[in-house]
């Protein structure tokens, strides 16, 4: 169905390897156009998503150099729009996204697992955003969710320089959740997906809503926000369900309803 995609269900996990082994999974606009048409046609039934490269080395070099090259400023800006809106649906899905990022993931690769709502490293992942090594600036959204990460002053030294940065050295900025040894990398993926799929998936599709949203907001604003969210949980059985279940000391199951 997809050239540069492949897709794997896992029971609620569905697993999407970026592939395009000729490029180190470099994304061009027919890679960006499947990720679109796979992110608007997701199933109902998947409960987490698991973002990674196919193949050992990378999980994405980037955006198509050799695409972009011989763009004038408009085709450019349009290839940018397709990549920022496609990652743009990536973090408003209403389930979990975890970004397994196993090897490469410089400037528009960086970018996609930033647009991520989790990210967990193998050892031999490298980030970067390298852009203005090739006179251009991150495109796919880059410049606001690495600020919002890890602060914009970390965001500064590493968009300036444009150096790579190691996984330990990624975990200790807040850039990635937890850093793994390469062999274990997608079962740790997995168990946390797992760990989130007991769990109400009404109250992590509104608690996700709610810290997305609140980004953009005031404190006032998002307190309010958070209050009418909380009180809707209490319309789903889910909670009945969760908090019965605690009282009665057993474990709960959830119907997502
Ligand atoms: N685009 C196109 N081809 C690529 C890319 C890329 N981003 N990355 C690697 N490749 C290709 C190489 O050209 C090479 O092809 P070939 O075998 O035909 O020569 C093949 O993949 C293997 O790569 P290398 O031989 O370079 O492998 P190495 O192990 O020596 O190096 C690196 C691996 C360090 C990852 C190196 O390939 C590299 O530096 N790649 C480029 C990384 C980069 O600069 N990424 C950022 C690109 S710009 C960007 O992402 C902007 C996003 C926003 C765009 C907004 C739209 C305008």
């Amino acid at each position: 169905m997809y050239n540069y995609l492949k897709v794997v269900r896992e029971d609620a996990i569905c697993i999407l390897y970026i592939s395009v082994p000729q490029s180190l999974n470099a994304l061009n606009s027919k890679v960006l156009a499947e990720m679109n048409s796979f992110v608007d046609n997701i199933d109902d039934s998947v409960r987490v998503l698991i973002i990674t490269g196919d193949g050992e080395k990378s999980f994405v070099a980037g955006a198509d150099i050799a695409e972009m090259k011989d763009k004038d400023e408009y085709q450019a800006a349009e290839f940018a729009n397709l990549g920022s809106t496609v990652f743009r649906k990536i973090e408003l899905l209403d389930i979990p996204v975890i970004a397994a990022v196993n090897g490469y993931a410089l400037g528009g690769g960086c970018e996609l697992a930033m647009a991520c709502d989790i990210r967990i490293a193998s050892s031999k992942a490298r980030f970067g955003q390298p852009e203005v090594s090739l006179g251009i600036i991150p495109g796919f959204s880059g410049t606001y969710r690495l600020a919002k990460l890890v602060g914009p002053s970390i965001a500064k030294e590493m968009i300036f320089t444009g150096k790579n940065i190691k996984a330990d050295e990624a975990l200790r900025i807040g850039l990635v959740n937890s850093v793994v040894e390469p062999e274990k990398l997608m079962d740790s993926a997995k168990e946390l997906a797992n760990t989130m799929i007991k769990k109400a998936p009404i109250a992590i599709r509104i608690a996700k809503k709610c810290i997305n949203k609140e980004l953009t907001m005031t404190i006032d604003a998002a307190i309010a926000e958070e209050n009418e969210d909380f009180g809707y949980c209490f319309t789903t059985k889910d909670q009945k369900e969760g908090m019965s279940a605690f009282l009665e000391k057993r474990d709960p199951e959830f119907k997502n309803k």
